[in-house]
């Protein structure tokens, strides 16, 4: 099951206390402070994890506890240290606190780790307040509490390029065309429920990630047809395609307008990112859609046919231009259909 969003409850350890304790030795009448230190709490660590593709692990198992340290013991024995714990979650995790919503961490590359809770320290034994002055201190003291914080996780996944538009536009058809990625195809809306990812090869060495998530309607962002929630897939892909089917009566830049709008009420400037327009199933017009308005507005429009293979050469290699332009030397990795294996 595709889960993008968990909460999750994460306590590092608490600190074991330090004690008092004196040295007994035969002969030795006044032994000194021997009380050992409490060992730390164990910190609950969150990592990216590139095999994961979903917070489907963390949203069934909600509560993560550290261990705690052990106390000190006599002899000048320090307790032992708690057991860390980590968190995998999947690359494109952002994490925030539950109470404030602040933003604690956007974890992306592979391998990136974020405390989430720090275990607490631990306590010290009489052997360390001994001084000079005080030979044989009788003071010992607690470990500190470990952290303990509710945290949101929010998977906001990572593509080069994002399919935008209605229903039955055509966008899961194109994705399987030029990827591995197998989304369902039918020939009615809301036939995609869920983002799926695909790898496209631009050249031999080269390709990027295309993210297809299911249809806009006009009043999404009013809560109509499956909403705008998932719009947050495509909030950092480098480049939207807007894709829209020219078989329909409505005019292409009609459709074009409504699908921005409702970018634009999921978060301000979305519809300006770099876009492509792209005109679905070629193959089947009666004639060509009138495009001088959309270019006149300076949008760079296609035509392609996801059926006869029309325009699919051309709309990689103007995708893969694109990006070419914008990359910023930043890889991320990303498995292939790993949506659709769950
Ligand atoms: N003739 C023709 N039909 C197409 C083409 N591309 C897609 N279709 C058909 O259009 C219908 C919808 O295709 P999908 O790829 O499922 O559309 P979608 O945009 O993913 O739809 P949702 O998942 O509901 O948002 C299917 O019946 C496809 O076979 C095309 O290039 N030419
Ligand atoms: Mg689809």
């Amino acid at each position: 099951m595709f889960i993008d969003y968990a909460r999750i409850i994460v306590k590092a350890g608490d600190g074991g206390h330090g004690i008092i304790a004196f040295r007994r030795e035969k002969y030795v009448p006044k032994g000194g402070p021997s009380g050992g230190d409490g060992g730390c709490g164990g910190d609950v660590i969150l990592q990216v994890d590139a095999r994961l593709a979903t917070l489907q692990d963390v949203h069934y198992h909600r509560i993560y506890k550290a261990g705690r340290g052990r106390h000190g013991s006599g002899s000048n024995k320090h307790g032992a240290d708690g057991k860390s714990i980590t968190v995998r979650v999947p690359p494109g995790t952002v994490v925030k606190d539950a109470g404030t919503h602040e933003l604690l961490a956007d974890l992306v590359e592979p391998g990136h780790v974020f405390l989430a809770a720090r275990g607490g320290a631990g306590g010290f034994g009489n052997a360390h307040f001994k001084s000079s002055r005080n030979q044989s201190p009788h003071e010992a003291t607690d470990g500190q509490a470990g952290e303990e914080r509710e945290l949101e996780l929010e998977l906001k996944i990572l593509a080069d390029v994002g399919l935008v538009g209605f229903p039955n536009a055509g966008k899961s058809t194109l994705l399987s065309r030029l990827s591995r990625a197998r989304p369902k195809v039918a020939d009615y809306p809301f036939t995609t429920l869920q983002p799926y990812l695909g790898i496209v090869k631009s050249g031999e060495y080269r390709s990027f990630v295309m993210a297809d998530i299911p249809g806009l309607i006009e009043g999404a962002s009013k809560g109509k047809g499956l909403g705008i929630q998932f719009l947050r897939h495509i909030e950092r892909t480098r480049l939207l395609l807007f894709l829209i089917d020219a078989t329909l009566p409505e005019p292409v830049e009609e459709q074009l307008r409504v699908l921005r709008q409702e970018l634009e009420a999921y978060l301000p400037h979305l519809s300006d990112r770099e876009a492509l327009v792209v005109l679905t199933k070629q193959d089947a017009w009666v004639e060509a859609p009138n495009t001088e308005t959309l270019q006149e507005e300076g949008h760079r429009v296609i035509g392609i046919s996801a059926v006869s293979g029309e325009g699919l050469p051309e709309l990689v290699h103007m995708i893969d231009a694109e990006l070419e332009q914008r990359r910023h030397g930043e890889t991320v990795t990303v498995k292939e259909n790993s949506f659709y294996d769950i």
